[in-house]
């Protein structure tokens, strides 16, 4: 096999299971990476088009070859189209997700959803008030389902704005107007933009990202937002718990299923199901000491949040949980889950099982969730996990040993409340300088680059640098792993920053969910903007999203610099085959939005880039360096 396994990853618990994969003769996603080797050329430069049957048609990179496609497209049309499309499907992805959170939300309103209830009342009442629904004299549950419908009525909306972008500064709100890119429901957007791109219709590289742009924020401040609020109504809004993560928090004497994906719909009962003593009395007639529920991904970062569920890794451990030989029941939704799954889970005793009515993937026991029966289902899965215990060979079982412990669960509310209710303290330290500024840094791995090198020492670097972290999805496993979600992580904390993470007890990197939960990240943004009367792109913020990989981290990227937080990418995307795309996203979209993007791969520039940014909105707010 090509890497060793020390250049595949920086994380001991990784490393193993590649080697375990390498004994045992199993490919992952790094072998098959090394396979596509060299990877398609057009197609890393984005000037590549499928969008009619006149094509394929590719533009020669080098200026020898053709220079535009049967339709006339040049690569600054083919590329700026291409990345359209990304934020399209990103969009889509986490708003279809919202959509079934709302949705299973109504169906509770209705009483149709046994086992799901109002968890968090206060925030109900307070997301009612948004689209002035009072509560007065009415139950929750009617309160629950006039909210649920004028929800649902937010995606299809055909003129705007859409609610949740009332909540970015009012600075922010004319920025978007100016730009003509105040969006329009999330569904109407991702028409459009498919609408656009088919051949013959939008053929202006800037006027095609601009409607990106507006497609995404249709996502940050619609879709995403509305899945983060309506599943805090749900299943609680998160408040700071200890948990544990990487692969050693699989269990060798207990049944072992992982929950990953996306939606908490279901895992939330799956996690329910399995503390119902008679399933672990049924784990132990199989055996077992018990059962233990562990994520990965997103799915696992929701019930992290909440409940304190162990994460057994991020979205290139997938197939190293299975390759241990203690999985029961990789247990899966949407989003981020590797087909591949479905030959690897035949090779051990592992049943895959597909929950989503929209996700099937080959090899899979398909087990599929609605809301009416959603605990019925999940104790059906359970069981299933449970009864498979006695199938799992002892002499092929390997756990590697590491975990770390971290602390999560720091919602938008959990900050402020642990700050007194007001951003006031957070930014008397801003503006001592104790606190240089805030860094967000999310998004997934990618084989492209080392596993979890970017993310740790990325986030290494700022704390260093007494910049405040706030992270979502798999860097927040990243993190995670090495122990930077710990109050202990202070220590590597810079002197301004330490102190004040020692005096709350908390972690210099907040855990704050999973990708749609970035949306958290902008109503902090917003919070803090608003108390100083300032706009989102004046705040000593920046972004980064160091291995992204997914066309959701495209639509995210694209919303986090549309709200005025400038961002860096670590894996480059497919648009350098346009130079004008590539410029206006790195320079001409600032005089837009107030925001740009850079591409930079090596994490310790990166933070330097990052920081640099920050010291200038430092200085544009008169405060010292
Ligand atoms: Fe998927 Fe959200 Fe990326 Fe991780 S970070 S690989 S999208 S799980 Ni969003
Ligand atoms: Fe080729 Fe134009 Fe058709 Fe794309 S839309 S495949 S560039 S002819």
């Amino acid at each position: 096999m090509g890497k060793n396994v020390s250049e595949r990853s920086i994380d001991p618990a990784t490393r193993a299971m590649l080697l375990e994969a390498d004994r045992a003769g199993i490919e992952t996603a790094w072998d098959r990476f090394d396979k596509q080797q060299p990877q398609c050329g057009f197609g890393i430069l984005g000037v590549c088009c499928r969008n009619c049957n006149m094509g394929p048609c590719r533009i020669d990179p080098f200026g020898e070859g053709a220079d535009r496609g049967v339709c006339g497209a040049t690569a600054d049309i083919i590329v700026a189209r291409n990345l359209l499309r990304m934020i399209a499907a990103g969009a889509a992805a986490h708003s279809d997700h919202a959509r079934d959170a709302v949705l299973a939300f109504k169906k509770m309103a209705e009483g149709e959803a046994e086992g799901y209830q109002i968890k968090d009342g206060a925030k109900m009442n307070a997301l009612a008030a948004e689209y002035g629904i009072s509560p007065e004299g009415r139950s929750p549950e009617e309160v629950a389902l006039e909210l649920a419908n004028v929800l649902l009525s937010e995606f299809g909306k055909q003129e705007g704005p859409i609610t949740f972008t009332r909540r970015a500064p009012a600075k922010r709100q004319s920025v978007w107007e100016k730009a003509g890119i105040d969006p329009r429901g999330v569904d109407r957007e991702i028409v459009e933009c498919m609408h656009r791109t088919h051949i013959g219709v939008d053929n202006d590289p800037v006027h095609l990202l601009l409607h990106g742009l507006r497609t995404s924020i249709s996502d940050g401040w619609g879709g995403s937002m509305i899945a983060t609020d309506v599943q805090d109504v749900l299943f609680g809004t998160p408040t700071p718990v200890m948990s544990e993560s990487n692969l050693g928090v699989l269990k060798s004497d207990e049944v072992n299923i992982i929950v990953h994906g996306h939606e908490p719909i279901l895992s939330e009962m799956i996690v329910a199901a399995a503390e119902d003593p008679e399933m672990v009395a049924l784990a132990i007639e199989m055996g077992a000491k018990g059962i233990s529920v562990s994520g990965i991904c997103c799915t696992g970062n929701e019930v992290l949040m909440r409940h304190g569920i162990p994460t057994a890794g991020n979205f290139l451990q997938q197939e190293l949980a299975v390759i241990t030989g203690a999985v029961e029941a990789m247990v899966v939704d949407v989003q981020c889950i590797m087909p591949a799954l479905g030959n690897l889970a035949g090779c051990y005793h592992t049943k895959f099982i597909s929950t989503s009515p929209k996700a099937d993937f080959p090899g899979t026991l398909r087990m599929e969730y609605h809301e009416e029966k959603a605990l019925e289902t999940a104790r059906e899965i359970v069981r299933a996990a449970v009864e498979n215990y006695p199938n799992r060979d002892p002499g092929r079982v390997n756990i590697p040993r590491e975990k770390s412990g971290c602390m999560v669960g720091f919602s938008a509310e959990a900050i402020l409340g642990a700050l007194g209710g007001t951003p006031q303290p957070l930014v008397d330290a801003i503006v001592s300088g104790s606190i240089k500024g805030v860094g967000a840094v999310v998004g997934c791995n990618n084989p492209k680059v080392q596993h979890d090198f970017g993310h740790v020492n990325l986030v290494r670097e700022l704390i260093r640098n007494d910049v405040l972290v706030v992270t979502t999805g798999c860097n927040a496993i990243a993190c995670a792993k090495a122990g930077l979600l710990l109050p202990e992580a202070a220590k590597e904390a810079g002197p301004g920053l330490r102190p004040i993470c020692e005096a709350l007890g908390v972690p210099p990197v907040l855990h704050m969910g999973s990708c749609v939960d970035i949306s958290r990240i902008l109503v902090l943004a917003a919070a803090l903007a608003n108390h100083l009367g300032v706009d989102i792109s004046d705040l000593p913020a920046a972004g980064a999203a160091p291995e992204w990989m997914s066309e959701k981290a495209v639509s995210i990227g694209a919303y986090v610099i549309a709200s005025g937080v400038y961002t860096v990418l670590g894996t480059v995307p497919p648009v350098l085959g346009s130079p004008e795309v590539t410029s206006v996203l790195t320079k001409g979209v600032e005089g837009v939005v107030g925001a740009s993007f850079a591409v930079e791969p090596d994490p310790f520039k990166a933070a330097k880039l990052m920081i640099a940014k920050i010291e200038e909105k430092r200085e544009g707010l008169g405060l010292s360096a």
